[in-house]
């Protein structure tokens, strides 16, 4: 730094034409342009008498010896703007009937610049102050933000490691409900392997039973119509009843004859059993007034028959019989049943076992012994205490994730932005509301109306220069035909937390303003501050 006196001194001591050569020279750059000696290029490579300097003519090759003239394209002309602050500019500026300089020293032919440095001087004083309390009050404010952030992240340590240990005892737990259940589970699954080998054997006897019952039935009527008792029924046998007279023209006729015996000409019991009886049945049934067709009419016994699901049962009886004959119409009724099935599905798990184990048996009596529905009583306990155990535990594992994810987080040199998180700012202009919630997510909302788009989601801090000056939330909803969106939010020093401006520079990236006491910090080089040279 040169002193003011040396530089007082030096102008007294070079004349008049000396002081023009030195037009547009930085102070701090006076003591190159020595007028006792010639002046070599900054380069170095010229080395010219000094009167040269500023003679309109460019000699060097980096412009240096015409800092004051437009004369070289390279050049550059010291504003020293005495009163606010000094710049240089490009020389090609220099008498370009345009005033660069607010002292007005870039115009000196025309001379028809004035010199307003002193206000534009006394402004930036002003901003400056301003600035300079912004950022006095800002930094309390932060100092008291990184306090509280700091304090939230002990406190979330704690918690994690409090979490560690009820995780342990989870696990413990988990484990001697998942013992106690395995155990009950085994003895419950033999009880219910007792009942099932109980049932198929009684489904069994019933089966037997039934089948039993049908040869009887079969065999009654094959006695009736074997009225020769040959053991084998003929043709003339079934033309001498009426029951096989379909079409009721009195008379048994050979397609008719046909319908039952197929192509043989006498049914043996065996072939009686196997196909004939299958086919008179319905026949036989019709006669006793069993079985009734279903009508072409729309009778209304059909219409009150009708049941939620739309099933249509003709009679209560003949399902079974249908199934034999055409076999349709059941299907519906099982489908609306289905239905119901699957809803009952839908509960819960254990409760739906519950049900089903608890289950009476039609005739009212329980279902199960009372040695074996207190076992089944005592898994179905086990399996749900179980489950809540399994849930503890994964209910602190849910939160560990939250609070390692939120430790991991980047909360600035001094976790003065942690307070942000979990807070979020809108902002709104012409179309959209802007929501930013910090170190979360931002998003937009149509002022018209409709579902919020997920700009971005938190990825980190990517300010160049000073890191924590612009936050990047990326992954956002895809444009169609685009990109997936992505915000950068860029943060300086305010005496409140709020978003002050949003746009959308290109299709589908956008770009926040936030301000909050989180960004403020001393400002060691304060470029907008002035200083005057004289
Ligand atoms: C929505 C908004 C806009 C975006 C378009 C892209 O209208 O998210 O910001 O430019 O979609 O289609």
């Amino acid at each position: 730094m040169i002193l003011l006196s040396q530089v007082l001194w030096f102008m007294t001591f070079v004349e008049c034409s000396e002081v023009l050569r030195l037009r547009g020279v930085a102070i701090s750059k006076l003591l190159l342009y020595d007028a006792s000696k010639d002046f070599t290029c900054f380069d170095g490579t010229f080395t010219i008498p000094f009167k040269n300097v500023n003679d309109d003519y460019c000699d060097c090759n980096d412009g240096s010896d015409e800092p004051g003239t437009s004369a070289c394209p390279n050049g550059w002309f010291h504003c020293t703007n005495a009163g606010h602050q000094a710049f240089n500019i490009p020389s090609s500026r220099v008498n370009d009937g345009i005033c660069d300089c607010c002292d007005g020293s870039d115009e000196y032919v025309s001379n028809n610049c004035s010199d307003f440095c002193s206000i534009l001087g006394e402004e930036a004083r002003v901003a400056a102050l301003k600035r300079a309390e912004l950022i006095k009050s800002g930094c309390e404010l932060r100092e008291q933000l990184s306090w509280k952030g700091k304090k939230m992240r002990e406190e979330k340590k704690e918690r994690f490691m409090a979490l560690e240990r009820d995780k342990n005892e989870a696990e413990a737990i988990k484990a001697e409900k998942e013992a106690i259940k395995k155990e009950i589970e085994k003895a419950e699954a033999a009880v219910l392997e007792a009942y099932r080998l109980i049932n198929e054997a009684k489904q069994a006897e019933e089966d037997e039973n039934q089948k039993k019952q049908e040869e009887q039935e079969a065999f009654e009527a094959f006695s009736l119509i074997d009225s020769n008792k040959d053991e084998k029924i003929q043709v003339n046998e079934l033309r001498a009843r009426q029951t096989f007279d379909q079409n009721k023209d009195g008379v048994v006729n050979d397609d008719e004859v046909k319908f039952i015996m197929g192509d043989l000409t006498e049914l043996t019991w065996e072939e009686f059993l196997k196909t004939g009886w299958n086919r008179m049945r319905p026949l036989f049934m019709l006669e006793k007034g069993i079985f009734q067709p279903p009508s072409t009419e729309q009778p209304e016994a059909a219409e009150k028959n009708e049941d939620e699901s739309g099933a249509i049962h003709g009679n209560d009886e003949p399902e079974e019989e249908w199934d034999e004959g055409e076999g349709d119409g059941d299907d519906t009724d099982e489908d609306g049943e289905g239905e119901e099935g699957e809803q009952a599905e839908e509960t819960a798990e254990g409760e739906a076992e519950d049900n089903k184990e608890n289950q009476d048996a039609e005739d009212g009596k329980p279902k199960y012994d009372e040695e074996s529905q207190r076992i089944i009583d005592e898994a179905n306990r086990a399996r749900s205490e179980f489950e809540s155990a399994e849930r503890s535990v994964r209910d602190v594992e849910r939160e560990m994730r939250q609070l390692e994810e939120a430790l991991n987080k980047d909360y600035g040199h001094e976790d003065e932005f942690a307070p942000l998180d979990g807070e979020c700012f809108e902002y709104t202009d012409r179309e959209y509301t802007y929501k930013l919630c910090p170190f979360d997510q931002v998003s937009q909302r149509a002022r018209s109306g409709g579902a919020e788009t997920r700009l971005g989601s938190w990825k980190g801090w990517v300010g160049r220069g000073n890191q924590y000056s612009t936050m990047l939330y990326d992954h956002g909803q895809s444009c169609w035909n685009g990109p997936q969106r992505s915000a950068h939010v860029e943060v300086s020093c305010g005496l409140e937390n709020a978003v002050t401006f949003a746009s959308e520079p290109n299709r589908c990236e956008y770009v926040l303003h936030f301000i909050t006491p989180s960004a403020c910090w001393p400002e060691v080089q304060q470029e907008s501050v002035p200083h005057d040279e004289l």
